[in-house]
């Protein structure tokens, strides 16, 4: 009797499981292409990372050098390559990129290609290597390490014919060889003018399109550093925001539309938004100055971007679907200004302040509707490789974020789950306050974080509503905070 009993037990748990395993396996989520690669998805968490102008334009108080700069005009009189990556560090950054050789054509390193580099400098004596110092500075404080190498090269006597493909790729391979592990090569659009070249002292236009056999040079940056990203005006995997003032679109579609690929694309302004029906996944970079100027210029000391000015900056960037890279003009003495830095620790601070409590955590969350499998918890939970998804038919879901005890916020955060594409292309975010649902934004797209900025205030629950999506919702994370006041 008493194993018959056993056995029903054992039976009945058995189809217990059964039943929950059959109803609760989460069915898979159709991607929504194009997608992002691996190494895309990494450049992505990033976020937040410095951009170093420091050359040879900072010791001629110039933005663009001609070409006929001496080296003995570089001399850093305290250079300390440890303090930017520690500033850049305590400010939240997460990695750098130097600009290795501006269009003037000074080389930080002691390339074996040419005279025009710190080898003829006094700095070091000669024997200073600019790369490999803040290479091994970035690798100390924990820091990604990036180049910028300018195509264009107002000193090089061959600028202009093949040769200096050669030269110009002879450098890469120094740069992408020598100094461990590179998180993204940046090459810049402006390039071909006049300049010194060797002494011609003339112009020298190139067509951006073919002179630089680009395909050749990312094959190139592809077996040296797999894993790097490369930026430029459409990619190939990193595009330009359009713009330096530190602003992304009001929607930014990741996936472009795009027949070619190099470095100065006149047309770069048609990436800006991206496109919804775009055929290749190129995330834009916002890349803008912390002062006026890319390189540092004494007069400019006082006219450092102001906390209120980064933070805006900040959320129309991070919190528009693209990264910021965000530039400090080193100074003559070879450090991050006092005025820099002093800023950054503002923003830093107030960034700090904003995220360290999400109000969302262990709160009860209801969607619309959710495909079989997958919980609204893995909304809140901050790991960015869980998911909810709305049921495949529902491409307008709303999910509600219903507070045990009102708080006071300013701040919404949502994030779509990218891996499996982009797909929101409208929504709205309410409040309940005081009883009362309001309706305190309407966005566009989404992507891989949307910041949503509004007046402080008593917050019950929070809807977010999707207007309008190209397929089934896929949310990875969800936030609600108090940012401080700025009194600045
Ligand atoms: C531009 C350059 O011409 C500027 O000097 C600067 O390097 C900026 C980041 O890109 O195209």
């Amino acid at each position: 009797m008493k194993k018959r009993l056993l056995f029903i037990k054992i039976s009945a748990i058995t189809s217990l499981l059964l039943f929950l395993s059959c109803n609760f396996s989460p069915v898979s989520i159709a991607a929504v292409g194009p997608l992002p690669n691996t190494h895309q998805l990494e450049w992505q968490k990033l976020e937040y990372y410095a951009f170093i102008h420091f050359n040879m334009n900072t010791f001629t108080n110039k933005e663009w050098g001609y070409g006929d700069e001496k080296p003995e005009q570089f001399n850093p009189s305290a250079l300390d390559t440890r303090q930017w990556a520690r500033v850049a560090k305590e400010s939240g950054m997460k990695g750098i990129i130097i600009t290795a050789k501006h269009h003037d054509g000074f080389a930080l390193w002691p390339s074996a290609y040419t005279e025009h580099s710190v080898r003829n400098s006094p700095w070091r004596e000669g024997k200073g290597d600019l790369i490999r110092e803040l290479s091994e500075a970035c690798k100390e404080f924990g820091l990604k390490f990036g180049v910028y190498l300018s195509p264009w090269d107002r000193n090089h006597p061959d600028y202009g014919t093949p040769q200096y493909i050669t030269y110009f790729r002879n450098q890469l391979t120094e740069l992408l060889t020598q100094y461990g592990e590179v998180f993204e090569v940046w090459f810049d659009g402006a390039n071909g003018g006049d300049g010194y070249y060797g002494g011609a002292n003339e112009e020298r236009r190139v067509d951006k399109r073919n002179y630089y056999d680009w395909p050749t040079t990312i094959k190139l940056v592809r077996e040296l550093q797999p894993q790097a990203v490369i930026f430029s005006d459409a990619g190939p995997d990193i595009r330009w925001v359009g713009n330096e003032k530190g602003y992304a679109n009001e929607t930014t579609w990741s996936p472009i539309y795009r027949d070619s690929v190099y470095a100065g694309m006149p047309d770069f302004q048609r990436f800006a938004a991206g496109q919804e029906k775009g055929t290749h996944w190129i995330p834009t970079e916002t890349d803008v100055s912390i002062r006026p100027g890319w390189y540092y210029h004494p007069e400019q000391d006082d006219q450092v971007k102001s906390l209120e000015k980064l933070v805006d900056i900040y959320y129309n960037s991070v919190g528009l679907n693209s990264s910021l890279l965000l530039n400090l003009p080193v100074d003559t003495r070879g450090l991050v200004h006092e005025n820099d830095q002093a800023s950054l620790r503002a923003l830093a601070e107030f960034l700090d302040k904003t995220f360290k409590e999400n109000f969302f955590l262990g709160q009860h969350i209801k969607a619309s509707t959710s495909e079989k499998g997958y919980s609204e918890s893995s909304i809140v939970d901050q790991d960015l490789t869980t998911y909810w998804a709305s049921q495949s038919t529902d491409r307008t879901p709303t999910v509600e974020f219903h507070l045990e005890t009102a708080v006071e916020a300013n701040t919404f955060m949502i994030q779509e789950y990218i891996p499996l594409g982009q797909r929101i292309k409208s929504f709205a975010v309410e409040i309940l306050s005081s009883g009362k649902w309001k309706m305190v934004y309407q966005g566009s797209t989404i992507g891989n974080k949307r910041l949503v900025r509004f007046e402080t205030q008593t917050v019950e629950a929070v809807r977010f509503k999707v207007n309008e999506s190209k397929a089934q919702v896929v949310l990875s994370n969800a936030g609600l905070y108090r940012a401080p006041e700025i009194n600045d």
